[in-house]
C-alpha cells in the first residue's frame, strides 16, 4: 500500500499533557522523563505535531503559576523540538515566549489572545474559541447562533494576527469550552462555515465529555474517558471531511489511520480515482 505523505492527509496533533490533573491523562506523563518518552511514542505513532501543555483547561482546573508551568514544559519542548514539530498549549505570554525560544514553532492558544507573541517570535498561532476561563465556562453557556458567533470572533482575531504579521494562523471552534452538547454538535455540523473563512481549521474533540454523554449506556451512565475512542475517531473523521486541516488527539496511531483513509481533497475516499492503482483491494 502506498504510504501517504502529510500532503495527502490532514495533520494530526498529538496531545502531551505534562499535568497532574488533565481530564483524560492527568498524571500519566507528569515527570519530564516520562513526558519525553511519551512524546517519542507519539512521534512513532505518526504525530505531525506534538502539543505540549503544562496547565489543564478542564472546567474547574487549578491555575498554574508561571514558574511551575515553565518547569513542566520547557525540558519537554527542548527534548522533542529536534525530532518533531512542537506546539505549546498555553495562555501565558511568558510561557509561549520561552517555549518558542526552546524550539516550539506553534503557539496553541485557547485564549485566542497571544498573536502579538507569535508575531514577535516568528512562529505560528492557533486561535481557539472559548466563552470564558475554566472556572466558569460551563456555567450555563448561551449563544444566539453558536456557529456564527464563534466564526466571527475567530475571523476577527485571525485578521488581527495576520495584520500583525503572523504568517501561519489556525482557527479552532473550541469544542467543550463553554459549550453544551448541543453547541458542540452545531459547531461540528458547521465546520464548513469556519473553513469558508479561508483560515485553516483545527478541531479537538478527543475523548471529550460530550462524546461520553452521546454514548450513554442502557444503565444511564455516560461512557467513561477510556471508552470514547469510537466517538473521537468519528468526529475527527467528520471534521476532516468538512475541510478541517488538523485534528488534536490523544490516540494518534488510530487517528493517523483514519486520516489516511479519508485523505485530503487529492487522495483517499474523497478522490478515490487516484487510489485505483493500489494493488490489493480486498
Ligand atoms: N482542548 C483541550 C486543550 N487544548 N487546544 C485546542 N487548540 N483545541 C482544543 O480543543 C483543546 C486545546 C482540552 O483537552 P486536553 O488537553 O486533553 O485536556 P486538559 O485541558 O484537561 O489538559
Amino acid at each position: 500500500m502506498p504510504v501517504a505523505t502529510t500532503e495527502e492527509r490532514a495533520l494530526v496533533m498529538g496531545i502531551l499533557n505534562v499535568t497532574p490533573d488533565s481530564f483524560s491523562d492527568g498524571g500519566n506523563w507528569f515527570e519530564a522523563d516520562r513526558a519525553i518518552a511519551r512524546g517519542f511514542e507519539l512521534i512513532a505513532e505518526g504525530a505531525d505535531i506534538v502539543d505540549v501543555g503544562g496547565e489543564s483547561t478542564r472546567p474547574g482546573a487549578a491555575l498554574v503559576p508561571v514558574e511551575e508551568e515553565l518547569r513542566r514544559v520547557l525540558p519537554v519542548v527542548t527534548a522533542l523540538g529536534p525530532h518533531v514539530r512542537v506546539s505549546i498549549d498555553t495562555t501565558k505570554e511568558v510561557v509561549a515566549e520561552a517555549a518558542a525560544a526552546a524550539g516550539a514553532t506553534l503557539i496553541n492558544d485557547v485564549s485566542a489572545t497571544l498573536w502579538p507573541v507569535a508575531a514577535r517570535c516568528g512562529v505560528g498561532w492557533v486561535a481557539m474559541h472559548r466563552s470564558a476561563g475554566p472556572a466558569t465556562m460551563q456555567e450555563d453557556p448561551r449563544y444566539d447562533d453558536v456557529v456564527t458567533e464563534v466564526r466571527d470572533l475567530l475571523a476577527e482575531r485571525a485578521g488581527q494576527a495576520a495584520d500583525a504579521g503572523v504568517n501561519e494562523i489556525w482557527i479552532d471552534p473550541g469544542i467543550g469550552f463553554g459549550k453544551t452538547v448541543q453547541h458542540n454538535l452545531e459547531l461540528l455540523a458547521g465546520i464548513d462555515t469556519l473553513v469558508a473563512t479561508g483560515f485553516p481549521v483545527l478541531v479537538g474533540t478527543s475523548r471529550k465529555a460530550f462524546l461520553g454523554v452521546l454514548a450513554t449506556g442502557p444503565d444511564g451512565v455516560p461512557a467513561p474517558v477510556a471508552e470514547r475512542l469510537p466517538g473521537s475517531l468519528a468526529t475527527a473523521t467528520w471534521a476532516i471531511c468538512q475541510g478541517a486541516g488538523m485534528v488534536r488527539v490523544h490516540d494518534v496511531a488510530a487517528t493517523v489511520q483514519a486520516t489516511l483513509l479519508v485523505g485530503r481533497p487529492t487522495g483517499g475516499i474523497r478522490n478515490a480515482g487516484s487510489m485505483l492503482d493500489m494493488e490489493d483491494g480486498s
